[in-house]
């Protein structure tokens, strides 16, 4: 058992359990994908292995996973809403790499400058981020045009130990995704034009940022070439913008 793969079986589990959940087809050839890496001795296959359903509400809720030994484990899991909902994005991105752990989990806010918005997806997680916050010490420095993509409970850790991973952030998860799951079920269809307006333009914006910067794409590009990550990257892990163009 890989160190993400607990988090991802329970989510799925979760997600099964609480929502009415139907497959989100992954294009052909980007279900699974393997290379080796390294040469004789020092040879490893990497496996990046992909998930994806939708719901009434949600639009798309992928996960991408790759696993190359103790050294090389990766979850990026995300949720993107439907455009007639004002919810925010579920990001987890779970990283180690031979460098170490590095752990981003959130609510990704559609509007992170406005008061209403705060009050209604960051408050309530409020309590739960302050508990985690004090047990896992703050990442550090990450990039500064990324900041306005998180919200104020933006969970970001670099942990020393895997257990920290296996205990205070599998937890972490849990709960963050338990509380977004509440506020799926709460979540009210949004009819007015410009809110809608203004919710496409924020969800296009998120992921132009994610597309454009995502910071998977140097370790994609050397396992798999150029034309494989962009394809996976554009057509897969964040396709709004294809989406939107056929429909
Ligand atoms: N990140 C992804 C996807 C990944 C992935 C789809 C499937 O968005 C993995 C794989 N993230 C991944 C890897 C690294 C990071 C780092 C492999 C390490 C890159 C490296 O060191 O070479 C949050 N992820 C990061 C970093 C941040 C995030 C802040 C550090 C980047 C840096 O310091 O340059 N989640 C990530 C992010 C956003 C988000 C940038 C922006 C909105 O939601």
């Amino acid at each position: 058992m890989t160190l993400y793969q607990p988090f991802l079986d329970w989510a799925v589990a979760r997600l099964h359990d609480r929502l009415d959940l139907q497959p989100y087809p992954i294009p052909a050839g980007f279900e699974a994908k393997q290379a080796t890496v390294g040469k004789g001795k020092h040879a490893s296959l990497v496996q990046t292995t992909s998930t994806a359903f939708q719901s009434e509400k949600l639009r798309q809720i992928r996960a991408a996973h790759v696993q190359g030994g103790e050294a090389l484990q990766v979850l990026n899991f995300v949720i993107f809403p439907r455009l007639n909902y004002d919810l925010p994005f579920f990001g987890a991105d779970l990283v180690t790499l031979p460098g170490g752990h590095l752990i981003a989990l959130d609510m990704q806010p559609l509007f992170r400058d406005d008061p209403a918005y705060q009050a209604k997806y960051t408050q309530p997680i409020w309590p739960i981020f302050e508990r985690y916050r004090q047990q896992l010490e703050w990442g550090g420095d990450f990039p500064e045009d990324a900041q306005a993509f998180f919200s104020p409970a933006f969970l970001w850790t670099r942990p020393k130990a895997t257990s920290v991973v296996e205990t205070q952030v599998f937890a972490a998860f849990q709960e963050y995704l338990q509380a977004y799951l509440d506020w799926v079920e709460q979540a009210e269809p949004i009819t007015d034009p410009t809110q809608l307006a203004a919710i496409e333009a924020a969800q296009l914006r998120y992921l132009r940022y994610r597309a454009e910067k995502d910071p998977a794409r140097g370790m994609f590009t050397r396992f798999y070439g150029p034309d494989w990550t962009e394809e996976y990257i554009h057509g897969f892990l964040f396709d709004l913008e294809r989406q939107l163009v056929r429909r």
